[in-house]
């Protein structure tokens, strides 16, 4: 079985039967810096296939008791302006059950707010991961540029707790001056003056519907070297840990939808491994929040061998 739309190698469910969707979107249209993100879904699937079905942390099994479905790609032709390109996007995954855990493969970052706009119908809360603020108003002369996201998700409604952010523009932190919707947990507050709790409480508060969002340079360039913009500083693996108990503390969490994007597949592998068993720690995390442990064993594991 080829793994590259597969993940941890497990059969693919029927939509209609899956409690996990993951949709691959290879989307790079501008490169600022180091070229690949078309490459990293596959790149990701494909790693996932080295995972134990075991997860750790929650210390259970999740897909003894969930079934998962990758879906085909949403792919880029070029052959779409940009807008049209983002609004099909968005009808694509508008069409989407909003029951299940979408979890989408970046991919460039100004893939988010097309997912937003079309996950969230209400306002709500975006959790913004990332090295970069993405708050320029355009960038280069286009509103989809991956230097924008956090702003069109602003212009949609949401509000956003930014975290790991540790390269500004001078515009954007006049924007954060003035708008009362921003949380803003820059990557040095922390480290070192002990914004780390103040974060997790935030995290632990958020209210109604939200909405995950990881740009992969929000992890130390040490543990995740493989990312379009690199940044010194940043989060070590047990950080991201800790921030997903905080979301997933509550029983019942709205999570419309969840994003990671940013990763470019290098010699390594480390970098694939590191989003692989992120996106195995949030369906566990979030599976585990919404009780699937004590459900029938009939999920995407039972159906193979694999002692
Ligand atoms: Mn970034």
């Amino acid at each position: 079985m080829s793994t590259s739309r597969h993940f941890l190698s497990l059969p693919n469910a029927p939509v209609t039967e899956a409690e996990v969707l993951i949709l691959p979107v290879p989307l790079e249209r501008i490169v600022s810096f180091k070229p690949g993100t078309s490459a990293a879904p596959t790149a990701i699937l494909e790693t996932s296939a080295q995972l134990e079905f075991y997860e750790e942390d929650a210390g259970w099994s999740p897909f003894k008791h969930l079934k998962v479905s990758v879906l085909p790609e949403f792919g880029d032709d070029g052959s779409l302006s940009d807008k049209e390109w983002h609004s099909s996007l968005a009808d694509r995954v508008a069409a989407l059950p909003k029951d299940k855990l979408l979890i989408t493969l970046g991919g460039e970052h100004s893939l988010t707010p097309s997912l937003v706009a079309a996950r969230m119908e209400t306002a709500g809360t975006i959790l913004y991961l990332d090295a970069h603020a993405g708050m320029r108003r355009s960038d280069k002369g286009s509103h989809f540029s991956h230097a924008c996201p956090a702003t069109r998700l602003l212009e949609q409604g949401h509000s956003l707790v930014l975290a790991g952010i540790r390269s500004v523009f001078e515009e954007e932190v006049e924007l954060v001056a003035q708008e009362p919707r921003i949380s803003l947990f820059m990557d040095w507050d922390l480290r070192g003056k002990g914004q780390w709790e103040a974060l997790l409480q935030r995290i632990r508060s958020i209210q109604g519907p939200v909405y995950l969002s990881i740009d992969m340079d929000v992890f130390s360039p040490a543990l995740v070297p493989g990312v379009c913009t690199p940044q010194p500083g940043g989060f070590f693996w047990y950080q991201m840990i800790e921030v997903l108990e905080a979301l997933f503390a509550k029983r019942s969490i709205e999570l419309l939808g969840v994003d990671i994007v940013g990763m470019v597949p290098e010699p390594s592998r480390i970098s694939e491994m590191a989003t692989a068993k992120l996106v195995h720690k949030i369906i566990s995390f979030w599976g585990l929040a919404n009780s699937f442990h004590r459900k029938p064993q009939a999920g995407s594991q039972m159906q193979i061998s694999y002692e």
